[in-house]
């Protein structure tokens, strides 16, 4: 097992980390940068190194100065959390070239998912259902014509090196698709130096349900069911549940079958997640994730399982702890994601936090790293906390998430917290019934 482990993030997965390392005896080395001074991760800790100013290009981002910041510390290993370099192969394939290891999947798994038709090709072989579209590469306006005629408007045009819904462009008819498919290969080669397209059918109202997977990286694979990323607003996930209630468990299991069968054959090693679009109850593979999610503690409390121990277990070479036979979901998760935001244009709200108080009890988790006069600096994501309940069924977990916001307070900085009061209070998603498109329908109404 590693003796010292070096974070390479910031904020509350910075904590989730560290947590989990303390408990397992290894040591713990935050970075930090110039904006983070007093940042809980860095008094967390057992070291600290800065490295560098508060722009994140010269800091969470800057390769050599983590690198150096590793030799320094001797640490064994670097866990990237989410964001920042998690999903970057080029920072995974340095850290190896100086013994350190990452603790993640290997180089190149992480290039194959990281480009979007590679990563459908490869879920193809393995039997993963995926959206009919292009085989591969839309070159150029004439095969355009030719992939949306065999595949049927309305299609949807795609960056290869995308994701997050940059570039992405809806055609509903031949008349447009010239001009879009040009502007899509403008916008991706600006956003991702790579104007590679490609093209799938638009499903019109889906869900977002994803698949957390696990694997030892020699060929055991397991699942940890699906969870509900459906409420989102401009690609920003808000709040996230499993099971997703618009999903039964016998189509769970099944989907999650073939997706623990491709990351056995795959010899994936560690967390991902497969996302798929799910519409008329068929699933359809997008694309996955090769690191830990945002949302990954709704799947801790309903399996009961540490996903971060799990990961470090594997990287360091020995067995995962998991077996599917003994991972029985139980009860109902929700996920709400707290930003320091001002409604109702969700424009950040960095500053002084005067006051901060966590609820507590029963199957509540807040994971969060500010308190009371922190200042939540403006150069990073807006996410402050994350305020995780669970209980035995979906309708008292929704109580519980009701008396829990009516707990927190956090003064100083606006923020999201009152939207999900509002969300909780509707009866569509009291029902259940919501799609992708459902928050910004909603969000929209409210404001006329
Ligand atoms: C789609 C789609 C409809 N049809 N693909 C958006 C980001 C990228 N990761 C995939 N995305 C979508 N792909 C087909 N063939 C609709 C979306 C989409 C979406 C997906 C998941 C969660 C929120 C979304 C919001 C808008 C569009």
């Amino acid at each position: 097992m590693f003796k010292k482990i070096l974070i390479a993030n910031r904020g509350e997965i910075a904590l989730r980390v560290i947590r989990t390392c303390k408990e397992m005896g290894i040591k713990t080395v935050a970075v930090y940068s110039q904006a983070d001074v007093d940042a809980m991760h860095v008094r967390m800790a057992d070291e600290s190194v800065c490295i560098g100013p508060a722009e994140s290009t010269k800091s969470y981002l800057s390769i050599p100065s983590i690198i150096s910041a590793c030799e320094i510390t001797g640490s064994e290993a670097v866990h990237p959390g989410y964001g920042f370099l998690s999903e970057n192969a080029n920072f995974a394939e340095i850290l190896a070239d100086h013994g350190i290891k990452f603790i993640g999947p290997s180089v190149s798994h992480i290039n194959t998912m990281g480009d979007k038709i590679n990563a459908k090709a490869q879920m193809e072989t393995f039997n993963v259902p995926c959206v009919p579209g292009s085989n591969g590469e839309v070159k150029n306006v004439s095969d355009a014509h030719i992939a949306a005629k065999q595949i049927g408007f309305p299609v949807l045009l795609k960056a290869a090196a995308g994701g997050g819904g940059i570039g992405m462009k809806i055609v509903s008819s031949d008349d447009q698709l010239e001009t879009l498919f040009l502007q899509a290969k403008s916008e991706a080669k600006k956003s991702f130096n790579d104007d590679t397209i490609y093209m799938e059918k638009y499903l019109e109202k889906p869900r977002h349900i994803e698949i957390q997977i696990f694997g030892d990286g020699k060929g055991k694979a397991v699942h940890l069911g699906e969870r509900d990323c459906s409420l989102q607003r401009r690609h920003q996930k808000v709040l996230e549940e499993t099971p997703s209630p618009g999903v039964t468990p016998d189509e769970v299991n099944k989907i999650g079958e073939i997706c623990s069968d491709a990351v056995s054959k795959m010899k994936y090693e560690g967390a991902g997640t497969i996302e798929f679009l799910y519409e008329n109850r068929e699933f359809f593979f997008i694309e996955m994730n090769t690191r830990l999610q945002v949302e990954h503690p709704i799947t801790e409390a309903v399996f009961g399982v540490d996903l971060v121990k799990e990961q470090i277990r594997v990287a360091s070479g020995m067995d995962m702890a998991l077996s599917q036979e003994t991972l029985k979901p139980q009860g109902h998760a929700i996920e709400c994601r707290i930003n320091a935001e001002r409604l109702p244009s969700f424009s950040p709200s960095p500053g002084n936090i005067k006051e901060f108080h966590s609820p507590g009890g029963i199957g509540i988790r807040m994971d969060s790293a500010i308190y009371n006069g922190f200042k939540v600096p403006p150069f990073y994501d807006s996410l402050i906390g994350k305020l995780i309940v669970h209980a035995d069924s979906r309708s008292l977990a929704l109580r519980r998430l009701s008396r829990a916001l009516d707990e927190l307070i956090i003064d100083g900085v606006h923020t999201t917290v009152d939207l999900f009061k509002e969300i909780i209070d509707e009866e569509d998603f009291k029902n259940g019934e919501y799609n992708i498109h459902w928050l910004e329908h909603w969000l929209s109404d409210k404001v006329q």
